[in-house]
């Protein structure tokens, strides 16, 4: 065992997801190495403790692998669960915390950013509970980082990752385990698979997956090929790859190109879906159809109760304050509370874990139930074709006849990627500094009613978080959201959310774009972004 001199990194805070940089800067000397040290002082006393490790198959996984191993065999860990060829999606990863109680799990993704030599490279700590860790352990990681001043690391040989079976490393079992089959023996549970397998078998029910090149492509081919016998040429880009084949794998319209190719031609399958680069974001489509996550999870929400699983009914919904106010209508006719939280899903594992909650989601294509603490992609295209099967109609239908009942929330992010930090940092400055300025403003056909910075204070354990995005309230029935993203690796990016409600079912029919135009360009005027930003149109529109 070596104990090995280092120095701080100014830069390892984590984000909205742990931390994420370019690949090349954490394949620098001890960079890695440090924040690991940092997470494991963070856990503490890890003599004798246990722990989940796998990642989503980027470049760099398996030689980050072989360093945490011998990191945690010099720390003192006794016992490593490793998916095989190190991979685990994100879901997988939370579901093997819980079900073999560890003392929580190492991820090493950066989820939907592009992967490979040139493209990003993420770790992120989840806790015993199989959530993303708290604020305040990430912010006790982040202060270990800037005072470490040595790791320890034993020197063995990397260890065979390929190979389902235990190694010893002094006293350290490394056990690598089939990453799918828990996984999903857990969705069998959940849902209808009798019933699904009867819509395949029938041709009344298909499905298009796309995995794009990432961490899904096996959990897939064993659900929905192997289990549920669904069209294995409509499972595609399922082989995961380093790079994800040069793709960007974010499950949204602008990326899922040849996904969208095929939902919108003649022979669509009933449901489209796809899912990012660690299996925890969904995307549904239906035949020319798309359905926004605050839509999906709305939908969800209202249907709880077909599915096995829920069938008991749930204790409360929540979703992430960006994301739209369709799930409130949803849960005020169920009369069950509704939680709005800052965006990251680790503000929802409190809510979970005190079971006020059973259902949650974010606009950022993430939703996911109490089964794990983390979003859940195969979970939720699951959930969909459930619903098919049951309903026997069609995506449209289904999300129509939900607007007719609740109203229609459409929906727009429009993002400005790698803009300059401190031109965004500036812009959300001056914002915060008129807000009350605002108030009672008439802006194009709107009225600002309120303009607040969005602030929460946890439940269950009273924690405050501040500055979590600026919320500008229009009447009638519209907002504006102003946050800075936490998980891109260059500069800042921008996220402008914009929401509309329309009551009236003969008006909910209409193209978002067009329905959201006024509400974009008022963002701008809002928010001075051509000013601060230089950019007249955002970069991407989901
Ligand atoms: C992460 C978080 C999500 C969050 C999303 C976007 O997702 O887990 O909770 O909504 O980032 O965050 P931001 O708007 O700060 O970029 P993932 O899938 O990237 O891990």
């Amino acid at each position: 065992m070596k104990t090995v001199k280092t120095s701080p990194f100014t830069d390892q805070e984590p984000g909205t997801s742990g931390l994420r940089k370019q690949t090349k800067h954490f394949q620098q000397a001890h960079y890695l190495e440090n924040f690991v040290q940092s997470i494991f002082s963070a856990i503490g006393n890890t003599v004798g403790k246990t722990l989940v490790l796998g990642g989503d198959g980027r470049f760099f996984n398996v030689p980050a692998i072989q360093t945490i191993i011998k990191m945690a065999a010099a720390n003192g860990f006794s016992r490593l669960l490793i998916g095989q060829n190190g991979i685990l999606s994100t879901p997988a990863a939370s579901l093997l915390i819980r079900k073999y109680k560890t003392d929580g799990g190492i991820i090493l993704s950066a989820s939907h950013n592009p992967g490979g030599q040139n493209g990003d490279f993420g770790i992120k700590y989840n806790t015993p509970n199989g959530g993303p860790a708290p604020e305040k352990v990430t912010e006790a990681i982040y202060q270990n980082t800037l005072s470490i001043s040595e790791y320890k690391i034993e020197s063995n040989e990397d260890i065979n990752l390929d190979t389902l079976g235990q190694t010893q490393i002094n006293d350290m079992t490394v056990e690598i385990i089939d990453s799918v089959s828990d996984y999903a023996d857990m969705m069998e549970d959940i849902y209808d698979f009798e019933l699904i397998k009867q819509g395949v078998k029938s041709k009344t029910l298909s499905l298009c997956f796309d995995a794009m090149h990432a961490v899904t492509g096996p959990y897939a081919r064993e659900i929905f090929i192997n289990r549920l016998g669904l069209d294995a040429s409509l499972v595609i880009n399922s082989i995961p790859l380093e790079d994800f084949g040069g793709g960007h794998p974010d499950p949204n319209q602008a990326h899922a190109e040849e996904l969208m190719k095929i939902m919108n031609s003649d022979q669509a399958p009933d449901l489209g879906a796809a899912s990012d680069g660690d299996g925890d974001r969904n995307m549904i489509l239906g035949q020319n159809f798309f359905v926004t996550p605050s839509d999906s999870l709305a939908v969800m929400s209202a249907n709880i109760t077909e599915i096995k699983a829920y069938k008991a009914g749930i204790s409360g919904v929540a979703r992430s304050m960006p994301t739209s106010q369709a799930v409130d209508k949803v849960a005020e006719k169920l009369g069950i509370p509704c939680y709005e939280t800052p965006t990251g899903w680790k503000f929802f594992g409190n809510l979970l874990d005190a079971n006020k909650i059973a259902l949650c989601g974010e606009e950022s294509f993430g939703t996911g139930s109490n089964h794990i603490r983390e979003k859940d992609g195969i979970w939720a295209v699951l959930f969909w074709l459930n619903l098919l099967a049951i309903k026997k109609q069609s995506v449209e239908k289904i999300v129509s006849s939900h607007w007719t009942i609740y109203g229609r929330h459409y929906y727009g992010r429009h993002d400005y990627e790698a803009i300059d930090s401190n031109s965004a940092n500036k812009l959300m400055m001056t914002l915060r500094e008129k807000l009350t300025g605002l108030i009672s403003k008439k802006v194009g056909d709107y009225t600002i009613t309120d303009a607040c910075d969005f602030a929460y204070t946890d439940p269950i354990d009273g924690s405050i978080s501040a500055k979590q995005g600026i919320i500008i309230q229009l009447n009638p029935d519209a907002r504006i959201i102003f946050r800075l993203s936490g998980t891109g690796t260059q500069g800042a990016t921008l996220r402008v959310y914009l929401e509309k409600y329309e009551a009236d079912s003969n008006k909910q029919s209409f193209d978002t774009t067009q329905v959201l135009e006024p509400l974009a360009e008022l963002s701008k005027t809002i928010a001075d972004i051509v000013h601060f930003t230089g950019r007249t149109s955002a970069d991407v529109i989901t």
